[in-house]
Protein backbone atom coordinates (compact mmCIF):
# COMPACT_ATOMS: atom_id res chain seq x y z
CA UNK A 1 0.00 0.00 0.00
CA UNK A 2 1.22 3.32 -0.50
CA UNK A 3 1.14 4.61 3.06
CA UNK A 4 4.63 4.87 3.45
CA UNK A 5 6.25 6.29 5.94
CA UNK A 6 3.81 8.53 7.04
CA UNK A 7 0.52 7.07 7.76
CA UNK A 8 -1.58 7.88 4.44
CA UNK A 9 -4.90 6.32 4.36
CA UNK A 10 -4.98 3.66 1.91
CA UNK A 11 -6.34 4.55 -1.41
CA UNK A 12 -9.83 2.59 -2.34
CA UNK A 13 -11.09 1.49 -5.39
CA UNK A 14 -15.22 0.87 -5.04
CA UNK A 15 -17.12 -0.93 -7.78
CA UNK A 16 -20.64 -0.68 -8.15
CA UNK A 17 -22.97 -1.59 -10.97
CA UNK A 18 -26.35 0.23 -10.29
CA UNK A 19 -28.31 -2.30 -12.34
CA UNK A 20 -27.12 -5.23 -10.57
CA UNK A 21 -29.57 -4.75 -7.62
CA UNK A 22 -32.29 -5.17 -10.00
CA UNK A 23 -32.09 -8.87 -10.66
CA UNK A 24 -34.40 -11.31 -9.04
CA UNK A 25 -33.49 -14.79 -8.29
CA UNK A 26 -37.21 -15.23 -8.30
CA UNK A 27 -40.19 -15.23 -5.25
CA UNK A 28 -39.01 -16.69 -2.04
CA UNK A 29 -35.37 -17.43 -3.05
CA UNK A 30 -32.76 -15.93 -0.26
CA UNK A 31 -30.21 -14.45 -2.58
CA UNK A 32 -31.40 -11.30 -3.52
CA UNK A 33 -29.21 -8.79 -5.56
CA UNK A 34 -31.14 -6.24 -3.99
CA UNK A 35 -29.49 -6.50 -0.85
CA UNK A 36 -26.27 -4.32 -3.15
CA UNK A 37 -28.67 -1.14 -3.44
CA UNK A 38 -29.26 -1.13 -0.45
CA UNK A 39 -25.55 -1.14 0.69
CA UNK A 40 -24.92 1.29 -1.60
CA UNK A 41 -27.67 3.72 -0.16
CA UNK A 42 -25.78 3.13 2.95
CA UNK A 43 -22.46 3.87 1.82
CA UNK A 44 -23.50 7.18 -0.52
CA UNK A 45 -25.48 8.66 2.63
CA UNK A 46 -22.75 7.97 5.02
CA UNK A 47 -20.75 10.01 2.35
CA UNK A 48 -18.44 7.23 2.00
CA UNK A 49 -18.09 8.41 -1.95
CA UNK A 50 -16.21 11.43 -0.73
CA UNK A 51 -13.81 9.35 0.46
CA UNK A 52 -12.54 6.40 -2.26
CA UNK A 53 -12.67 6.28 -6.07
CA UNK A 54 -16.15 5.10 -7.45
CA UNK A 55 -15.91 3.19 -10.57
CA UNK A 56 -18.95 1.68 -12.40
CA UNK A 57 -17.86 -1.74 -12.99
CA UNK A 58 -16.13 -3.44 -16.51
CA UNK A 59 -18.77 -5.51 -17.84
CA UNK A 60 -17.55 -9.41 -18.84
CA UNK A 61 -17.47 -10.68 -21.28
CA UNK A 62 -17.68 -14.78 -22.18
CA UNK A 63 -13.74 -15.54 -22.80
CA UNK A 64 -13.25 -13.53 -19.76
CA UNK A 65 -15.49 -16.20 -17.97
CA UNK A 66 -13.51 -19.01 -20.29
CA UNK A 67 -10.47 -18.30 -18.83
CA UNK A 68 -11.72 -20.69 -15.72
CA UNK A 69 -15.03 -22.03 -16.78
CA UNK A 70 -15.97 -24.61 -19.79
CA UNK A 71 -16.40 -22.62 -22.68
CA UNK A 72 -19.68 -24.86 -23.11
CA UNK A 73 -21.00 -23.63 -19.75
CA UNK A 74 -21.08 -20.25 -20.44
CA UNK A 75 -22.51 -20.79 -24.13
CA UNK A 76 -25.08 -22.51 -22.07
CA UNK A 77 -25.07 -19.92 -19.66
CA UNK A 78 -25.61 -17.72 -22.50
CA UNK A 79 -28.14 -19.05 -24.02
CA UNK A 80 -30.74 -20.19 -21.41
CA UNK A 81 -33.74 -17.86 -20.06
CA UNK A 82 -37.22 -18.69 -18.43
CA UNK A 83 -38.76 -18.59 -21.84
CA UNK A 84 -36.92 -21.47 -23.82
CA UNK A 85 -36.21 -23.43 -20.48
CA UNK A 86 -37.75 -26.67 -21.90
CA UNK A 87 -35.33 -26.96 -24.72
CA UNK A 88 -32.18 -27.52 -22.27
CA UNK A 89 -33.29 -30.15 -19.82
CA UNK A 90 -30.26 -32.15 -20.22
CA UNK A 91 -28.05 -29.10 -19.59
CA UNK A 92 -29.82 -27.93 -17.00
CA UNK A 93 -29.12 -31.43 -14.82
CA UNK A 94 -25.52 -31.44 -16.32
CA UNK A 95 -24.83 -27.58 -14.93
CA UNK A 96 -26.67 -27.88 -12.22
CA UNK A 97 -29.31 -24.99 -13.00
CA UNK A 98 -32.68 -24.95 -12.98
CA UNK A 99 -33.52 -26.44 -9.60
CA UNK A 100 -34.04 -23.90 -6.17
CA UNK A 101 -30.73 -23.40 -5.68
CA UNK A 102 -29.91 -22.07 -9.15
CA UNK A 103 -32.87 -20.64 -11.14
CA UNK A 104 -33.00 -19.78 -14.64
CA UNK A 105 -34.27 -16.14 -14.18
CA UNK A 106 -33.89 -13.23 -16.42
CA UNK A 107 -31.01 -11.07 -17.22
CA UNK A 108 -28.84 -14.60 -15.56
CA UNK A 109 -26.07 -14.41 -17.93
CA UNK A 110 -25.91 -10.40 -17.75
CA UNK A 111 -25.99 -10.36 -14.19
CA UNK A 112 -22.81 -12.97 -14.21
CA UNK A 113 -21.23 -11.02 -16.38
CA UNK A 114 -21.80 -7.63 -14.10
CA UNK A 115 -20.36 -8.97 -11.05
CA UNK A 116 -17.59 -10.92 -12.59
CA UNK A 117 -16.47 -7.81 -14.40
CA UNK A 118 -16.49 -5.83 -11.02
CA UNK A 119 -14.14 -8.50 -9.36
CA UNK A 120 -12.08 -8.50 -12.46
CA UNK A 121 -11.55 -4.51 -12.91
CA UNK A 122 -10.88 -4.86 -8.91
CA UNK A 123 -7.96 -7.23 -9.90
CA UNK A 124 -6.68 -4.59 -12.66
CA UNK A 125 -6.73 -1.86 -10.22
CA UNK A 126 -4.52 -3.63 -7.68
CA UNK A 127 -2.23 -5.25 -10.50
CA UNK A 128 -1.60 -1.66 -11.95
CA UNK A 129 -1.27 -0.68 -8.29
CA UNK A 130 -4.07 1.95 -9.06
CA UNK A 131 -5.40 1.39 -5.37
CA UNK A 132 -4.39 -0.33 -2.14
CA UNK A 133 -7.84 -1.69 -1.47
CA UNK A 134 -10.56 -2.98 -4.24
CA UNK A 135 -14.36 -3.30 -2.90
CA UNK A 136 -16.58 -5.81 -5.07
CA UNK A 137 -19.94 -6.26 -2.64
CA UNK A 138 -21.40 -7.51 -5.98
CA UNK A 139 -18.70 -10.49 -6.43
CA UNK A 140 -17.41 -13.60 -4.00
CA UNK A 141 -19.76 -16.22 -5.31
CA UNK A 142 -17.24 -18.78 -4.12
CA UNK A 143 -19.32 -21.97 -5.19
CA UNK A 144 -19.54 -22.16 -8.61
CA UNK A 145 -17.14 -24.88 -10.58
CA UNK A 146 -15.36 -24.94 -13.74
CA UNK A 147 -18.37 -27.03 -15.33
CA UNK A 148 -21.56 -26.09 -13.17
CA UNK A 149 -22.95 -23.90 -10.85
CA UNK A 150 -23.67 -24.70 -6.91
CA UNK A 151 -25.29 -22.77 -4.62
CA UNK A 152 -26.63 -19.56 -5.71
CA UNK A 153 -23.04 -18.94 -7.54
CA UNK A 154 -22.84 -19.43 -11.71
CA UNK A 155 -19.82 -18.00 -12.68
CA UNK A 156 -16.82 -18.19 -9.69
CA UNK A 157 -16.06 -14.46 -10.03
CA UNK A 158 -12.96 -15.16 -7.53
CA UNK A 159 -11.28 -17.43 -9.74
CA UNK A 160 -11.57 -14.62 -12.90
CA UNK A 161 -10.00 -12.30 -10.65
CA UNK A 162 -7.15 -14.58 -9.07
CA UNK A 163 -6.43 -15.77 -12.16
CA UNK A 164 -5.67 -11.90 -13.65
CA UNK A 165 -4.01 -11.39 -10.18
CA UNK A 166 -1.65 -13.94 -11.04
CA UNK A 167 -0.37 -12.19 -13.69
CA UNK A 168 1.50 -9.96 -11.96
CA UNK A 169 1.58 -11.11 -8.19
CA UNK A 170 3.78 -14.58 -7.66
CA UNK A 171 1.97 -15.62 -4.78
CA UNK A 172 -2.01 -15.08 -3.95
CA UNK A 173 -3.87 -15.26 -0.36
CA UNK A 174 -7.52 -16.43 -0.44
CA UNK A 175 -9.28 -16.05 2.66
CA UNK A 176 -13.29 -16.96 3.06
CA UNK A 177 -15.22 -15.96 6.25
CA UNK A 178 -18.71 -16.98 4.48
CA UNK A 179 -20.46 -19.39 6.82
CA UNK A 180 -20.31 -21.82 3.71
CA UNK A 181 -17.25 -23.37 2.92
CA UNK A 182 -15.14 -21.57 -0.20
CA UNK A 183 -14.88 -24.85 -1.78
CA UNK A 184 -14.87 -23.64 -5.89
CA UNK A 185 -11.50 -21.43 -5.42
CA UNK A 186 -10.35 -24.05 -3.09
CA UNK A 187 -11.04 -26.48 -5.64
CA UNK A 188 -9.56 -24.53 -8.67
CA UNK A 189 -6.31 -23.69 -6.99
CA UNK A 190 -5.92 -26.89 -4.93
CA UNK A 191 -3.01 -28.48 -6.87
CA UNK A 192 -1.08 -25.23 -6.56
CA UNK A 193 1.12 -23.13 -4.35
CA UNK A 194 0.70 -19.88 -6.51
CA UNK A 195 -2.51 -19.61 -4.38
CA UNK A 196 -3.10 -20.57 -0.59
CA UNK A 197 -6.58 -21.07 0.39
CA UNK A 198 -7.89 -20.61 3.96
CA UNK A 199 -11.87 -20.98 4.74
CA UNK A 200 -13.05 -20.56 8.33
CA UNK A 201 -17.05 -22.12 8.03
CA UNK A 202 -19.52 -24.28 9.70
CA UNK A 203 -18.54 -28.20 9.21
CA UNK A 204 -21.40 -30.99 9.76
CA UNK A 205 -24.40 -31.55 8.22
CA UNK A 206 -24.31 -28.25 6.50
CA UNK A 207 -24.05 -27.31 2.79
CA UNK A 208 -21.83 -28.05 0.81
CA UNK A 209 -20.23 -30.52 2.69
CA UNK A 210 -16.44 -29.82 2.36
CA UNK A 211 -13.82 -27.76 4.41
CA UNK A 212 -12.89 -31.00 6.39
CA UNK A 213 -9.53 -29.96 8.30
CA UNK A 214 -7.85 -32.52 6.45
CA UNK A 215 -8.44 -30.77 2.77
CA UNK A 216 -5.11 -29.61 2.54
CA UNK A 217 -4.09 -29.50 -0.82
CA UNK A 218 -2.32 -32.02 -3.43
CA UNK A 219 0.66 -31.84 -5.56
CA UNK A 220 2.09 -28.87 -5.80
CA UNK A 221 -0.49 -27.32 -3.40
CA UNK A 222 -0.17 -29.74 -0.64
CA UNK A 223 -0.42 -27.58 2.60
CA UNK A 224 -1.33 -24.34 0.54
CA UNK A 225 -5.52 -25.35 1.25
CA UNK A 226 -6.27 -24.38 4.66
CA UNK A 227 -9.57 -25.29 6.57
CA UNK A 228 -11.04 -24.21 9.64
CA UNK A 229 -14.06 -26.35 10.58
CA UNK A 230 -16.75 -24.74 13.07
CA UNK A 231 -19.77 -25.35 14.72
CA UNK A 232 -22.92 -23.29 15.31
CA UNK A 233 -22.94 -20.41 17.61
CA UNK A 234 -19.31 -18.58 17.07
CA UNK A 235 -19.26 -15.16 18.79
CA UNK A 236 -17.00 -12.61 18.63
CA UNK A 237 -14.60 -13.55 20.72
CA UNK A 238 -13.98 -17.34 19.62
CA UNK A 239 -14.07 -16.04 15.59
CA UNK A 240 -11.06 -14.04 17.21
CA UNK A 241 -9.73 -16.58 19.00
CA UNK A 242 -8.66 -18.85 15.59
CA UNK A 243 -8.49 -15.98 13.13
CA UNK A 244 -6.06 -13.83 14.37
CA UNK A 245 -3.64 -16.77 15.01
CA UNK A 246 -3.93 -18.44 12.20
CA UNK A 247 -3.69 -15.52 9.79
CA UNK A 248 -0.84 -14.29 11.38
CA UNK A 249 1.21 -17.71 10.94
CA UNK A 250 -0.14 -17.28 7.49
CA UNK A 251 0.88 -13.92 6.61
CA UNK A 252 4.43 -14.85 8.24
CA UNK A 253 5.26 -18.37 6.23
CA UNK A 254 3.13 -17.74 3.15
CA UNK A 255 4.10 -14.12 2.76
CA UNK A 256 1.63 -13.08 -0.15
CA UNK A 257 1.82 -10.52 -2.68
CA UNK A 258 -1.66 -9.44 -2.35
CA UNK A 259 -4.70 -11.03 -0.44
CA UNK A 260 -8.34 -11.51 -1.89
CA UNK A 261 -10.81 -11.60 1.30
CA UNK A 262 -14.58 -13.23 0.64
CA UNK A 263 -16.71 -11.29 3.23
CA UNK A 264 -19.64 -13.27 2.96
CA UNK A 265 -22.38 -11.98 5.42
CA UNK A 266 -24.27 -15.48 6.40
CA UNK A 267 -21.46 -15.62 9.52
CA UNK A 268 -23.31 -12.78 11.11
CA UNK A 269 -25.71 -13.22 13.81
CA UNK A 270 -29.32 -13.64 12.69
CA UNK A 271 -28.54 -14.24 9.40
CA UNK A 272 -31.58 -16.28 7.41
CA UNK A 273 -29.61 -19.14 6.25
CA UNK A 274 -26.44 -19.00 8.85
CA UNK A 275 -26.03 -20.12 12.38
CA UNK A 276 -23.54 -18.18 13.72
CA UNK A 277 -23.51 -14.78 16.41
CA UNK A 278 -20.79 -12.83 14.99
CA UNK A 279 -21.39 -9.18 15.28
CA UNK A 280 -20.73 -6.76 12.29
CA UNK A 281 -18.01 -5.49 14.89
CA UNK A 282 -16.73 -9.01 15.22
CA UNK A 283 -16.97 -9.90 11.59
CA UNK A 284 -15.22 -6.38 10.55
CA UNK A 285 -12.33 -7.39 12.81
CA UNK A 286 -11.22 -9.64 10.02
CA UNK A 287 -11.09 -6.94 7.79
CA UNK A 288 -9.22 -5.25 10.25
CA UNK A 289 -6.69 -7.62 10.83
CA UNK A 290 -6.27 -8.43 7.37
CA UNK A 291 -5.98 -4.47 6.25
CA UNK A 292 -2.58 -3.90 8.67
CA UNK A 293 -0.36 -6.29 6.96
CA UNK A 294 -0.53 -3.36 4.33
CA UNK A 295 -0.67 -6.05 1.09
CA UNK A 296 -2.47 -4.94 -2.24
CA UNK A 297 -6.02 -6.30 -0.24
CA UNK A 298 -9.29 -6.90 -2.71
CA UNK A 299 -12.85 -7.42 -0.50
CA UNK A 300 -15.66 -9.53 -1.81
CA UNK A 301 -19.27 -10.42 -0.80
CA UNK A 302 -20.61 -13.62 -1.23
CA UNK A 303 -23.67 -14.89 0.83
CA UNK A 304 -25.87 -12.87 3.48
CA UNK A 305 -29.81 -13.25 3.23
CA UNK A 306 -30.56 -10.91 6.33
CA UNK A 307 -30.78 -7.96 3.85
CA UNK A 308 -30.73 -4.99 6.62
CA UNK A 309 -27.12 -6.90 8.72
CA UNK A 310 -25.96 -7.30 4.53
CA UNK A 311 -26.19 -3.54 4.04
CA UNK A 312 -24.86 -2.72 7.64
CA UNK A 313 -21.85 -5.01 7.62
CA UNK A 314 -20.46 -4.11 4.18
CA UNK A 315 -21.14 -0.52 4.57
CA UNK A 316 -19.43 -0.90 8.03
CA UNK A 317 -16.60 -2.76 6.06
CA UNK A 318 -16.49 0.22 3.77
CA UNK A 319 -15.59 2.34 6.87
CA UNK A 320 -12.87 0.30 7.92
CA UNK A 321 -10.92 0.24 4.47
CA UNK A 322 -11.60 4.41 4.20
CA UNK A 323 -10.69 4.70 7.56
CA UNK A 324 -13.58 6.63 8.48
CA UNK A 325 -15.83 6.32 11.59
CA UNK A 326 -19.21 6.08 11.06
CA UNK A 327 -22.28 6.84 13.59
CA UNK A 328 -24.13 4.23 14.84
CA UNK A 329 -27.45 5.98 14.03
CA UNK A 330 -27.96 5.04 10.23
CA UNK A 331 -28.46 8.29 7.78
CA UNK A 332 -31.42 8.41 6.05
CA UNK A 333 -32.10 6.34 3.18
CA UNK A 334 -34.99 5.21 1.01
CA UNK A 335 -34.79 2.23 2.67
CA UNK A 336 -34.80 3.64 5.98
CA UNK A 337 -37.66 1.12 6.79
CA UNK A 338 -35.53 -1.89 6.53
CA UNK A 339 -33.61 -0.70 9.65
CA UNK A 340 -36.73 -0.47 12.44
CA UNK A 341 -37.01 -0.26 15.26
CA UNK A 342 -33.16 0.25 15.95
CA UNK A 343 -32.45 2.50 12.89
CA UNK A 344 -28.34 1.42 14.02
CA UNK A 345 -25.30 0.51 12.37
CA UNK A 346 -24.29 -2.22 14.71
CA UNK A 347 -27.69 -4.74 15.81
CA UNK A 348 -27.59 -6.70 19.14
CA UNK A 349 -26.37 -10.82 18.63
CA UNK A 350 -28.26 -12.96 20.16
CA UNK A 351 -27.35 -13.48 24.22
CA UNK A 352 -29.03 -16.54 24.48
CA UNK A 353 -27.02 -18.47 21.19
CA UNK A 354 -25.06 -21.40 22.94
CA UNK A 355 -22.05 -21.50 21.07
CA UNK A 356 -21.05 -25.45 19.99
CA UNK A 357 -17.41 -24.38 19.58
CA UNK A 358 -15.69 -24.91 22.96
CA UNK A 359 -12.40 -23.39 24.26
CA UNK A 360 -10.79 -27.05 23.97
CA UNK A 361 -12.23 -27.82 20.13
CA UNK A 362 -11.13 -23.95 19.03
CA UNK A 363 -7.31 -24.36 21.46
CA UNK A 364 -7.14 -28.07 19.13
CA UNK A 365 -8.22 -26.71 15.59
CA UNK A 366 -5.68 -23.75 16.44
CA UNK A 367 -3.03 -26.15 17.08
CA UNK A 368 -3.80 -28.80 14.20
CA UNK A 369 -3.63 -25.73 11.90
CA UNK A 370 -0.60 -24.30 13.37
CA UNK A 371 1.38 -27.62 12.85
CA UNK A 372 -0.69 -28.07 9.15
CA UNK A 373 1.46 -24.61 8.61
CA UNK A 374 4.92 -25.31 10.21
CA UNK A 375 5.00 -27.76 7.32
CA UNK A 376 4.92 -25.06 4.64
CA UNK A 377 8.51 -25.60 3.92
CA UNK A 378 8.72 -21.24 3.96
CA UNK A 379 7.05 -19.36 0.61
CA UNK A 380 7.20 -21.29 -2.42
CA UNK A 381 10.10 -20.35 -4.66
CA UNK A 382 7.50 -19.28 -7.64
CA UNK A 383 8.69 -19.50 -11.06
CA UNK A 384 7.72 -16.66 -13.20
CA UNK A 385 6.78 -17.62 -16.27
CA UNK A 386 5.70 -15.83 -19.75
CA UNK A 387 1.76 -15.39 -19.52
CA UNK A 388 0.04 -16.37 -22.70
CA UNK A 389 -0.87 -13.73 -25.10
CA UNK A 390 -4.52 -14.82 -24.59
CA UNK A 391 -4.36 -13.83 -20.92
CA UNK A 392 -3.52 -9.79 -22.11
CA UNK A 393 -7.30 -10.40 -23.80
CA UNK A 394 -9.35 -9.20 -20.56
CA UNK A 395 -9.71 -4.94 -21.71
CA UNK A 396 -7.84 -4.74 -24.35
CA UNK A 397 -8.17 -1.35 -24.83
CA UNK A 398 -6.25 -0.46 -21.61
CA UNK A 399 -3.04 -0.04 -20.89
CA UNK A 400 -0.88 -3.10 -20.78
CA UNK A 401 0.88 -2.67 -17.71
CA UNK A 402 4.71 -2.50 -18.48
CA UNK A 403 6.36 -5.89 -19.58
CA UNK A 404 8.34 -6.88 -16.37
CA UNK A 405 9.16 -10.45 -17.15
CA UNK A 406 9.57 -11.23 -13.12
CA UNK A 407 6.01 -10.29 -13.19
CA UNK A 408 4.04 -12.67 -15.37
CA UNK A 409 3.68 -16.24 -14.20
CA UNK A 410 2.49 -19.21 -16.36
CA UNK A 411 -1.33 -19.38 -15.35
CA UNK A 412 -2.84 -22.50 -16.28
CA UNK A 413 -0.79 -25.31 -15.67
CA UNK A 414 -2.15 -25.37 -12.20
CA UNK A 415 -5.89 -25.46 -12.67
CA UNK A 416 -7.22 -28.33 -12.29
CA UNK A 417 -7.92 -30.11 -15.47
CA UNK A 418 -10.11 -32.65 -14.50
CA UNK A 419 -13.39 -31.85 -12.74
CA UNK A 420 -13.57 -34.78 -10.17
CA UNK A 421 -14.32 -35.01 -7.06
CA UNK A 422 -11.26 -37.08 -6.15
CA UNK A 423 -10.52 -34.83 -3.28
CA UNK A 424 -13.57 -34.67 -1.44
CA UNK A 425 -16.13 -37.31 -0.48
CA UNK A 426 -18.04 -37.36 -3.83
CA UNK A 427 -21.76 -36.08 -2.59
CA UNK A 428 -21.68 -33.24 -0.60
CA UNK A 429 -23.90 -33.77 2.70
CA UNK A 430 -26.28 -31.25 0.73
CA UNK A 431 -28.28 -30.33 4.50
CA UNK A 432 -31.97 -31.42 4.68
CA UNK A 433 -32.63 -27.98 6.37
CA UNK A 434 -36.06 -26.99 6.34
CA UNK A 435 -36.59 -23.74 3.96
CA UNK A 436 -35.75 -20.74 6.26
CA UNK A 437 -38.81 -19.15 7.70
CA UNK A 438 -39.56 -15.39 5.30
C1 LIG B 1 -30.37 -23.08 1.95
C2 LIG B 1 -28.06 -24.43 -0.03
C3 LIG B 1 -27.17 -23.42 0.66
O1 LIG B 1 -32.53 -22.02 2.28
C4 LIG B 1 -26.67 -22.38 -0.31
O2 LIG B 1 -29.77 -23.19 2.93
C5 LIG B 1 -25.70 -21.43 0.41
C6 LIG B 1 -25.16 -20.36 -0.49
C7 LIG B 1 -24.14 -19.52 0.24
C8 LIG B 1 -31.70 -22.52 1.64
C9 LIG B 1 -31.47 -22.84 0.30
C10 LIG B 1 -30.23 -23.36 0.59
N1 LIG B 1 -29.39 -23.86 -0.33
N2 LIG B 1 -22.85 -19.80 0.07
O3 LIG B 1 -24.43 -18.61 1.00
O4 LIG B 1 -21.90 -19.06 0.68
C11 LIG B 1 -28.23 -25.65 0.84
N3 LIG B 1 -32.00 -22.79 -0.93
C12 LIG B 1 -33.21 -22.25 -1.32
C13 LIG B 1 -33.38 -22.02 -2.67
C14 LIG B 1 -34.58 -21.49 -3.15
C15 LIG B 1 -35.59 -21.19 -2.27
C16 LIG B 1 -35.44 -21.42 -0.91
C17 LIG B 1 -34.25 -21.95 -0.42
O5 LIG B 1 -36.74 -20.60 -2.72
C18 LIG B 1 -37.74 -21.46 -3.30
F1 LIG B 1 -37.19 -22.13 -4.34
F2 LIG B 1 -38.14 -22.33 -2.35
F3 LIG B 1 -38.74 -20.71 -3.72
ZN1 LIG C 1 -22.70 -18.54 2.44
Amino acid sequence: MSAGMSHSKPRVAYFYDPDVGNFHYGPMHPMKPHRLSVTHSLVLNYGLHKKMQIFQPYIASGPDMTRFHSEEYIEFLQKVNPANIQSFNKSLTHYNVGAADCPVFDGLYEFCSRYTGASLEAAEKLNTEAADIAINWSGGLHHAKKFEASGFCYVNDIVVAILELLKYHGRVLYIDIDIHHGDGVQEAFYLTDRVMTVSFHKYGNFFPGTGHMYETGAGSGRCYSVNIPLKEGMDDMSYEFVFQPIMQKVMEFYRPNVVVLQCGADSLSGDRLGCFNLSTRGHGKCVEFMKKFNIPLMLLGGGGYTVRNVARLWAYETSICCEEDLANELPYTEYFEYFSPDFTLHPEVNPRMENANSSAYLQAIVETIERQLDLLAGAPSVQMHDVPDGFHGFMKNRPKPEEDPDKKPQLMDFLKTEHNGEYYDGESDQDGEEEPET
